[in-house]
């Protein structure tokens, strides 16, 4: 059987990172495609020399033009502009949301049975508008977002509680931004939740607060650090975790940006939820129950992201 093919729009800090991981997985063919000249083949050839000493077996290319993304499985999309200093919030929108339009046509006509991974910012909006242009069905197109909130959540989690990462389960949910919803009582250390682990004398809720605003401010804590840019390692990673979920149809329980219509309330948006990942790409949206204080998180979240898609449809008529 011929080895699937994973397409990364965009060969920046996270689509180097991504593609250097699907040779190592093994996870299938890659091309990376970018608009800026030599940076795509540079990468996949520098990726591709690496193979004799990791070795794997993958082909890696780059390119400019869409006709070689023909046929791929999986798409990953991390093309745009990160904010920069004068920038507002809505001249990062309406510079991405060009960018979400070309990739959607791009992928619509070279790639239209593919799963498709958003990464790119702000989110929540990215992941509605790539899909609204596209055209391909909902449960094919998702965002990154989840899957690196929680992992975040759960280093610190496991850095408080002294124990394995592995035995630490994390749920955050909502809007990838200040108003994720990291919830504690979906959260869980050996499958004791955390609430209960304050009872128990492992932490107090005063910490569990901090590493929850901790996770909060995961992103801006590294473009802090960083300066120039912002976190591409884990963002890689999680984004690797949710492919690997679909080409090996794992059913994977994961958070991701997905279309939720008739679950927890909402109709017909984007927003970050519990789903199940396999080769029917989001094949459900877990409808858990929230408390009060959870919901009104939710809720607020859930606005949120409808103002974003508001100011995209503000910028571009066509998305109303
Ligand atoms: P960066 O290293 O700047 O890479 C972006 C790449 O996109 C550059 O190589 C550009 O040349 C390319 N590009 C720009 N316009 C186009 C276009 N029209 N078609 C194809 N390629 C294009 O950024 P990065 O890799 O660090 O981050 C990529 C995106 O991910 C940004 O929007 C970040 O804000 C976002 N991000 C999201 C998360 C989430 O958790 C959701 C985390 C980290 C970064």
């Amino acid at each position: 059987m011929a080895r699937p093919k994973i397409a990364l729009i965009g060969a920046g800090n996270i689509g180097g990172t991504l593609a250097h991981l699907a040779a190592v997985k093994e996870l299938g063919d890659v091309v990376l495609f970018d608009i800026a000249d030599g940076l795509p083949q540079g990468k996949a050839l520098d990726i591709a020399e690496s193979g004799p000493s990791e070795g794997f077996d993958a082909a890696m290319s780059g390119t400019s033009d869409y006709a070689d993304i023909a046929g791929a499985d999986v798409c990953i999309v991390t093309a745009g502009v990160a904010r920069k200093p004068g920038m507002s919030r809505d001249d990062l929108l309406g510079i991405n949301l060009k960018v979400m339009k070309s990739v959607g046509e791009g992928i619509a006509k070279h790639a239209p049975n593919a799963f498709v991974i958003c990464i790119t910012n702000p989110l929540d909006a990215m992941v509605w508008a790539l899909r609204e242009f596209s055209g391909l069905p909902h449960n094919m197109v998702c965002g990154m977002a989840g899957v690196l909130d929680s992992a975040r959540f759960r280093h610190f989690l496991a850095e408080e509680f002294n124990v394995s990462m592995r035995d630490v389960t994390a749920f955050v949910l909502g809007g990838h931004g200040d108003t994720m919803v990291p919830l504690a009582r979906y959260s869980t250390v050996g499958g004791i939740p955390l609430p209960d682990l304050v009872d128990m004398g492992w932490t107090t809720q005063d910490k569990l607060d901090a590493i929850i605003q901790r996770t909060r401010d995961g992103g801006a804590e590294i473009v802090g650090l960083l300066k120039t840019g912002s976190a591409f390692y884990a963002p890689a990673t999680s984004a690797i975790e949710m492919a690997e979920a679909f080409l090996k149809d794992q059913k994977r329980v994961l958070p991701c940006a997905a279309h939720v219509d008739g679950a927890l309330g909402l109709n017909g948006m984007y927003v970050g939820v519990p789903t199940v990942i396999g080769a029917g790409g989001v094949e459900r949206v877990i409808d858990i129950k929230m408390n009060k204080a959870e919901q009104a998180m939710f809720d607020n979240s859930v606005a949120a992201v409808k103002g974003l898609v508001d100011a995209c449809i503000g910028i571009d008529g066509s998305l109303a």
